[in-house]
């Protein structure tokens, strides 16, 4: 497999919790099914598929790892997404097929990359693109390295299929939320994707007190949300002008059309925050929870690569409980102007880079 030439693609992924690791190696198997390779997808728990891809897509298959470990036929590519334990008999397999090559006298053999967690951190560039330690035994022959999504040229950039920009720009909020039964009369729209953040109930409060359609996503936001509605022994509504909206699970392209409606979108997790940026308007972070030294170098470097302003900067340490505030004060009814400026700039500084899948392709030609 040489430059574009196609190939076929396993890519392994373990369901942790939630859905950014589906949601993540979901997209890069479509984009490069797109681009005309042929994809394996192994999952050890495809159902959430069913509502994020539920046609599927050409050029993609999906396998559970029981079935690897049955029979697997090393294709060109491997991607270990987010540090999976690949099934035994896959590492036995491709060890094996590179073996032989070698013993052939051939260079090289089947690159093994490990896909990571997304993060501006400064450290990312400098360990992108590493050969990753192989140790003997059954891993002997395979041949690993480090392949880091980020937000500069020196990383692995970021999942952008070549017509989001094209179709974000056409697409018109008030024909999209009629088509889906969602009376709109022109107030701001925010969008919630959370996990339990600290001031939910806070901002609740905030957002019912103005005219704002708010639309929360299906699962964990729309418990948490339910969870301070029943605690205010209210249902939200009642308290102001403010309506909130519970959304179903929607298809990947629909959640993407669900933030192209926000005025304001609060993400979580990685893949979520990505198609923020892509949507361009103003968005607020919760990244997944970690021990708080972890999320908040994590966020501020997601800050610094935005260039946001301390208002903005505010509202995310607030928004994490990071620090004590009042998130209903950071909260004006509408963006600042200075939050949709910083947004747009850095939307502009990732569209002038390659996407992740171009860069993607070209390191594992490179090593092959
Ligand atoms: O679900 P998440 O919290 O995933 C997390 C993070 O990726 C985190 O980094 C990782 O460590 C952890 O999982 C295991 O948030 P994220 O990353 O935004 O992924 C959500 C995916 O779900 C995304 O691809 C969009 C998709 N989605 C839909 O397609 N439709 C929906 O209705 C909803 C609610 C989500």
């Amino acid at each position: 497999m040489q430059g574009e030439e196609r190939g076929i693609w396993d890519i392994f992924c373990q369901v942790i919790d939630n859905y950014g690791d589906l949601g993540v190696s979901w997209r890069l198997a479509t984009q490069l099914a797109r681009r005309g390779h042929s994809v394996r997808l192994w999952v050890d728990d495809a159902s959430a598929l069913s509502w994020m891809a539920p046609g599927g897509c050409d050029g993609v298959s999906t396998h559970g790892f029981a079935q690897a470990d049955e029979d697997f036929v090393p294709g060109d590519v491997v991607i270990e997404a987010f540090g999976c334990t690949v099934p035994p008999a896959v590492v036995g397999a491709i060890a094996q097929a590179n073996r032989v090559r070698a013993a052939e006298g051939g260079q090289g053999g089947i690159p093994w990359i490990n896909l990571e967690y997304l993060s501006a951190e400064s450290w990312v560039a400098r360990s992108h693109g590493l050969a990753s330690p192989v140790h003997g035994g059954a891993e002997a022959g395979i041949r690993k390295w480090f392949f880091f999504p980020g937000f500069t040229e020196d990383t692995g950039g970021l999942l952008r299929e070549p017509d989001l920009m094209a179709e974000r720009a056409g697409f018109d909020r008030a024909t999209w939320l009629a088509q889906r039964g969602i009376a709109w009369h022109g107030e701001p729209i925010v969008t919630l994707f959370c996990y339990e953040p600290p001031h939910l109930a806070e901002l609740l409060r905030a957002l019912a007190r103005t005219p704002v359609l708010l639309l929360v996503a299906a699962g964990r936001a729309t418990a948490a949300v339910r969870a301070v509605q029943a605690g205010a022994g209210c249902a939200g509504e009642a308290a102001g002008p403010g309506r909130t909206v519970f959304l179903p699970f929607v298809p990947q392209a629909e959640f993407d059309r669900v933030l192209w409606c926000g005025d304001c979108n609060f993400v979580r997790g990685e893949d979520s925050l990505v198609r923020a940026l892509w949507a361009g308007a103003p968005f607020v972070w919760q990244p997944y929870p970690q021990e708080d030294a972890v999320l908040g170098a994590k966020l501020a470097a997601l800050l610094d690569w935005l260039g946001a302003p301390e208002s903005l900067r505010r509202l995310h340490r607030v928004w994490n409980g990071l620090e004590p505030g009042n998130l209903a004060a950071e909260l004006a009814p509408a963006p600042p102007q200075a939050w949709r400026d910083c947004v747009a700039r850095a939307r502009a500084r990732a569209l002038a880079q390659d996407d992740l899948v171009s860069r993607l392709l070209r390191f594992a030609a490179k090593n092959r």
